[in-house]
């Protein structure tokens, strides 16, 4: 959670971090500074961050150019190396880490712990892949030609990330981009732009050149808007909202550079009588729950077969009964605040207007005011039922601790309902029945389906992204990562003898 703060405020502030400019640190040159509050205590200031102008944006963009005629010479295996170094010191400093993110973002420190380490997991999958190939050779019309392909670095690029992830949506763009030879300016979320700091401390201690990685904290509008816009930049990789997905491809788009966007989701799960229902009720409310369902792979839609439609509920009431609401510095916790006011604002006004359209409220449903709750951000895990596709609530996705449940009469009633959404990111099935599991991954419209698990998750080595709306069609992650950030070039070596 973020406000504004001026010179004169921060000067008495000791706490105050600084952006990462051709391997300095640089304090803000027009003095402002983004105030980090605990959205679990918003009286509780965790620290400034430098808030970069449009000078300072162009200066990381420079020297990041600058950094690249060394960087793309030196060996992926020698690039990798660096990235072996920063998994080990990011291990290290886990701790830490994690726990000043759940202070700036609220998601719980256990859940944090797992994702700091999940991005030293990601950071050595990198360090390898500057072993793996990089090319192709091809046969050719002239027996002479030895004709193949190389892969190479598309030069600087712009790293845009949200603060649902943030450490590991960071790192898996930040580590491909690096093995492949670029090099990168970094605008996080002002949400997580202490934890950004830490992160780009890590790259530094690994012994990463000057310029290689560089970290601009600010807002979209000033900070992110000069890195896109700016002639020097190549590429432009985002995760965040599709309003502003769009804004950027659009820039993108009109200055001829290579886009990624990872958007919203409406995650639909599917609940058959055949399936195992214990599980099923566990891994939706999991799924739509776990990080107080600020994933954009999170459960928000569950379509249950008529016949098991009472059966499933009283199961999903008892999981949602369990959780435990609360400061997710606290280990017995179950479920941190939301991120931030506007998070709130937005979270609770879905919970209006799902009441307003007739939906069933079967659980929460309040904001959580009591003092035990500091005045954070603390909203209760909510399940509607009755639920219809038109409702907005089954439209929009919320990125809250809402869920959705919508009885069908069969599987092919439910197949068309999860497919009836402006998303595509993930789906998942619970069934035993192969035939049923064979058709929803065929015709499930979605980049990533899972039978008898859980909505979210995603591993190093296995592309993640989506179709329709949720994804600008490219992959993050393993060796689909390399799509996006090479190109390829094609030779053709001809001899004589
Ligand atoms: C996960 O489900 O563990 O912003 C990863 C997001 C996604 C990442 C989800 N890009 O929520």
């Amino acid at each position: 959670m973020v406000e504004k703060s001026t010179k004169e405020v921060r000067r008495k502030i000791v706490d105050n971090y600084l952006n990462f400019i051709g391997g300095e640190w640089i304090d803000s040159k027009d003095g402002i500074t983004n105030t980090q509050v605990n959205p679990a205590n918003p009286s509780q200031i965790v620290g400034y961050t430098a808030a970069a102008t449009v000078e300072e944006v162009d200066t990381a963009v420079q020297q990041a150019k600058l950094a690249f005629q060394q960087w793309k010479q030196l060996s992926p295996v020698g690039r990798g190396e660096i990235l072996r170094k920063a998994a080990d010191l990011l291990e290290a400093q886990s701790q830490d880490i994690a726990e000043t993110a759940t202070k700036e973002m609220g998601k719980r420190f256990i859940e944090m712990k797992g994702e700091v380490l999940r991005g030293a997991a990601i950071l050595r999958y990198y360090a390898q892949e500057g072993m793996r190939k990089l090319g192709e050779v091809l046969p050719s019309a002239n027996n002479q030609n030895t004709l193949y392909t190389l892969r190479v670095p598309l030069g600087v690029i712009s790293v845009i990330t949200p603060w649902n992830f943030p450490v590991a949506i960071p790192i898996w763009k930040i580590a491909p981009a690096l093995v492949y030879g670029n090099t990168v300016v970094w605008k996080p979320s002002m949400e997580a732009g202490i934890t950004a700091v830490k992160i780009a401390k890590v790259f530094e201690q690994a012994g990463l050149p000057a310029g290689v990685l560089n970290l601009v904290n600010g807002s979209g509008e000033i900070v992110g808007n000069a890195l896109v816009e700016h002639p020097l930049t190549s590429a432009i990789t985002f995760t965040g909202s599709n309003r502003v997905g769009r804004e950027l491809a659009s820039k993108a788009v009109a200055q001829n550079k290579k886009y990624q966007l990872e958007l919203g989701g409406k995650n639909p799960v599917v609940v058959l009588e055949d399936a195992d229902l214990d599980l099923a009720a566990k891994l939706t409310v999991e799924g739509a729950m776990k990080q107080t369902g600020q994933r954009c792979t999170a459960t928000s839609r569950v379509y249950v077969e008529a016949s098991i439609y009472d059966m499933f509920i009283e199961k999903l009431l008892e999981n949602v009964t369990q959780i435990k609401v609360g400061d997710g510095l606290d280990g017995s916790v179950t479920m941190g605040p939301v991120a931030s006011k506007k998070q709130f604002e937005t979270v609770t006004s879905y919970i209006q207007k799902g009441i307003e359209e007739g939906a069933e409220l079967l659980y929460g449903g309040n904001a959580l005011y009591d003092p035990v709750y500091n005045g954070g951000y603390f909203v209760e895990p909510t399940i509607f039922a009755s639920v219809t596709n038109e409702m907005t609530i089954a439209r929009e996705e919320i990125f809250g601790p809402v869920l959705a449940v919508i009885k069908v009469a069969d599987y092919a009633d439910a197949l068309t309902q999860a497919n009836d959404t402006i998303y595509g990111l993930s789906a998942s099935l619970f069934t035993t029945n192969l035939n049923k599991a064979f058709d929803f991954i065929k015709n499930s419209e979605v980049g990533m389906v899972q039978i008898n698990g859980e909505t979210g998750g995603a591993e190093p080595q296995a592309p993640f992204g989506g179709m329709k709306e949720s994804s600008s069609g490219t992959r993050e992650q393993g060796q689909a990562a390399m799509e996006f950030f090479t190109a390829y070039k094609t030779v053709s070596l001809t001899t004589s003898l």
